[in-house]
């Protein structure tokens, strides 16, 4: 088999025709969802299978788009988060980064007060308040993208959502006590991410029996209790947590069988943006991991994910842009 027969038998034609499009239901975003207008194999396909474009998602009143891939900018507001180093810490330097990440085509930006970095310490409610939400309350007039909230603590995301976020990403998925009922009565998207253990903990000694099936069975459980808990299934977002109590091994089979996460139903989230995985393979410090992370966001966009979180927003834009032109996403009319 030559390489690219190769190439297009395990990247284009299983996760973009089968493993999304075959299952059912709504499937996350797989390629062949696109803007009604949009033209090109994606939109015959489509229309064969009688394909339902994802609807945006209501974002407490901001609309984020999701009939194709998008970026989610990260805006840490931690003195100690270990890819920019702490260098937005304070309001005003958040602004300026937050509004230079929508000038440069971010969808929507997370904003995290609390560290997740392997070994990183806790954070009490209170300092998490402090951090994010007069950054969120000085940035809500001054952007027009919805922010979301990076946190497990369910006064951190009342308070947050009051300051004016639209989205609540849980890298702990809802599983500390009150977040799940917080989440619920919000009414707001929610971002349900995989973690084996805790950040302190977590890179450890990280075991699977089967890595991709494990993650997309979690998941597909933190739905079913969301749901049951009377959450709209429309409103869920999952992510398989790259980095959280996986080793490199674990990522790696994580990306290449992202699209198997497409059965279930819930549009996909990734962040690979600088992590070690990244660091590992090329062997760059975390400052010098843009191509690596670029070229992990096309692989996961190729397998279904529909955001990326990352730090690099004007150049994840640029090669995502690259990716829907070739996908027929998002073409100019002729
Ligand atoms: C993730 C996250 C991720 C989601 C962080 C970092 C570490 N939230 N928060 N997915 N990572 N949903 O920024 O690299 O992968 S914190």
């Amino acid at each position: 088999m030559s390489f690219l027969s190769r190439v297009n038998a395990l990247v284009f034609i299983q996760p973009l025709s089968n493993a999304c499009r075959l299952e059912g239901g709504a499937p996350g975003y797989d390629l062949l969802r696109h803007p009604p207008g949009a033209r090109g194999v994606g939109e015959r396909v489509n229309r064969a299978v009688g394909y339902e474009c994802q609807h945006d998602l209501d974002c407490a009143g901001r609309s984020l788009d999701l009939s194709r891939p998008g970026v989610m900018g990260v805006l840490n507001v931690t003195p100690d988060s270990f890819s920019d180093g702490g260098d937005f810490f304070g309001v005003d330097r958040a602004l300026r980064r937050a509004e230079r990440m929508v000038e440069e085509g971010a969808d929507i930006l997370d904003i995290g007060g609390e560290s997740t970095r392997p070994g990183a310490a806790p954070v009490s409610v209170r300092e998490e308040i402090e951090r994010v939400v007069p950054v969120i309350e000085a940035l809500g007039p001054r952007i027009s993208v919805p922010i979301s909230v990076d946190t497990s603590k369910p006064e951190v995301m009342r308070a947050a959502l009051n300051a004016g976020a639209g989205m609540i990403n849980d890298v702990r998925a809802l599983r500390e006590p009150g977040a799940l009922e917080t989440a619920v009565e919000a009414r707001v998207p929610v971002c349900l991410m995989h973690m084996q253990g805790e950040p302190r903990t977590m890179q450890a000694a990280p075991v699977y029996r089967a890595v991709v099936s494990e993650v997309r069975d979690f998941l597909r459980r933190r739905i079913e209790v969301c749901v049951n808990a009377g959450m709209a299934p429309d409103r869920i977002i999952v992510d398989p947590g790259f980095g959280f109590g996986k080793t490199l091994t674990h990522n790696l089979a994580l990306l290449a069988g992202l699209g198997e996460l497409c059965s279930l139903g819930s549009p996909i989230l990734v962040g690979l943006s600088r992590k070690s995985m990244i660091g590992t393979l090329t062997d760059r410090p975390v400052g010098e991991r843009l191509a690596g992370s670029l070229a992990a966001a096309v692989l996961a966009v190729e397998r279904g994910a529909c955001l990326v979180r990352v730090h690099d927003v004007a150049a994840t834009v640029d090669a995502l842009r690259v990716v829907r032109a070739v996908y027929g996403c998002g073409l100019p009319e002729p």
